[in-house]
């Protein structure tokens, strides 16, 4: 199938001057070299193979969190994707990330906690009861889409392990796995890919610790075997394919802060009134709904997500962006 671009926003507007400048190097590169292996060329958006079958990860509807938003589709969901390990076209991930390997896997949940542990995937999906919950999600690039996401509660997991009085803040890591990510060769951010939330915002039960989407585990290409998930943040702050959990008494400084720092800080709440420095983020585009005429969206303040503000009162959200 086609993969599907807002058609009014160009690349070069969504992603940061030096970013892009190193995206279009690597696609030259890529093109002279695809080009002698005779392989289809970067650029186009090549028709992905059909959809591996995933084994089924059902959850129980948590009607607490019901939405109203119709849901992307499944090939949306599993198409049109950032994961720039894998490259930074939409179609990448979906075209690369077959060969990530997800078994054997663990993650470590170490720092400022009673209980550290290296946790095996296996077991991990045990840990809570699994639950459906469909999530609007919003990309800073300014699209949105209605992703019916399998999880439970990272507080569940956090409890588990018990922060210690010095744990502030919760690092995420993602892997790095060279000989499986084209993307690593490039200097686009520091890799590995890392983010962070302040403990009270991990602990909030919105924060969901995902395995799964449309009642399947994890395609590879949206985190598998399993991410964060943190819907009234910008995309970039639900990281994928963690390794390591690491509370720690310091605001971590995330890999989009360290590549992009005027443009990306640590909070990152969806905001329809601050815009990024070169695009303004008060309406978005739903990924498979709205055509070419279609009007676009008003961004709501969190994403809609209202049950967060006690977690910011007080903050001024313009310098905390
Ligand atoms: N490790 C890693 N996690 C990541 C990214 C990434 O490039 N690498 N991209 C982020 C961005 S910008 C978005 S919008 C979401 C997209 O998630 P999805 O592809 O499942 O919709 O993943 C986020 N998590
Ligand atoms: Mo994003």
């Amino acid at each position: 199938m086609l993969i599907r671009k807002p058609s009014d926003v160009l690349p070069s507007e969504i992603t940061p001057e030096r970013v892009w400048r190193s995206r279009r190097a690597w696609m030259l590169r890529a093109a002279a070299g695809t080009a002698a292996l005779g392989m289809a060329g970067w650029g186009g958006r090549a028709a992905h193979a059909a959809a591996p079958a995933l084994a089924p990860l059902p959850g129980t509807p948590n009607g607490q969190f019901a939405i109203m938003d119709k849901p992307t589709s499944y090939d949306d969901i599993t198409s049109y994707n950032n994961y720039y390990e894998f490259g930074v076209d939409k179609g990448d991930p979906a075209r690369h990330a077959a060969a990530l390997r997800t078994r054997p896997w663990t993650v470590s949940v170490e720092g400022e906690v009673q209980k550290p542990r290296t946790f095996d995937i296996d077991a991990l999906l045990k840990l809570a009861p699994q639950e459906d919950r469909t999530y609007r999600m919003r990309c800073v690039e300014g699209w949105s889409m209605v992703i019916p996401w399998v999880g439970y509660p990272l507080a569940a997991l956090l409890n588990e392990v018990q922060p210690t009085a010095n744990a502030k803040f919760v690092q995420f890591i993602s892997v790095a796995q060279r000989d499986t990510m084209p993307g690593l060769r490039y200097p686009v951010i520091d890799w590995p890919y890392t983010e962070g939330l302040r403990l009270d915002e991990a602990m909030h039960p919105l924060a969901l610790l995902t395995f799964g989407l449309y009642g399947k585990i994890l395609p590879n290409q949206n985190g598998a075997p399993l991410r964060i998930v943190v819907p009234w943040k910008y995309g970039f702050k639900s990281a994928k394919s963690l390794v390591a959990i690491r509370l720690v008494e310091k605001m971590p400084v995330s890999a989009w802060m360290k590549a992009a720092p005027s443009e990306y800080g640590f909070y990152a709440n969806v905001n329809p009134n601050v815009p990024h420095p070169r695009w303004s983020q008060a309406t978005e585009r739903r990924i498979g709904e709205d055509g070419l005429f279609s009007p676009k969206r008003k961004t709501l303040m969190f994403n809609g997500y209202d049950q967060v503000a006690s977690l910011y009162a007080g903050m001024d959200l313009k310098a905390n962006y």
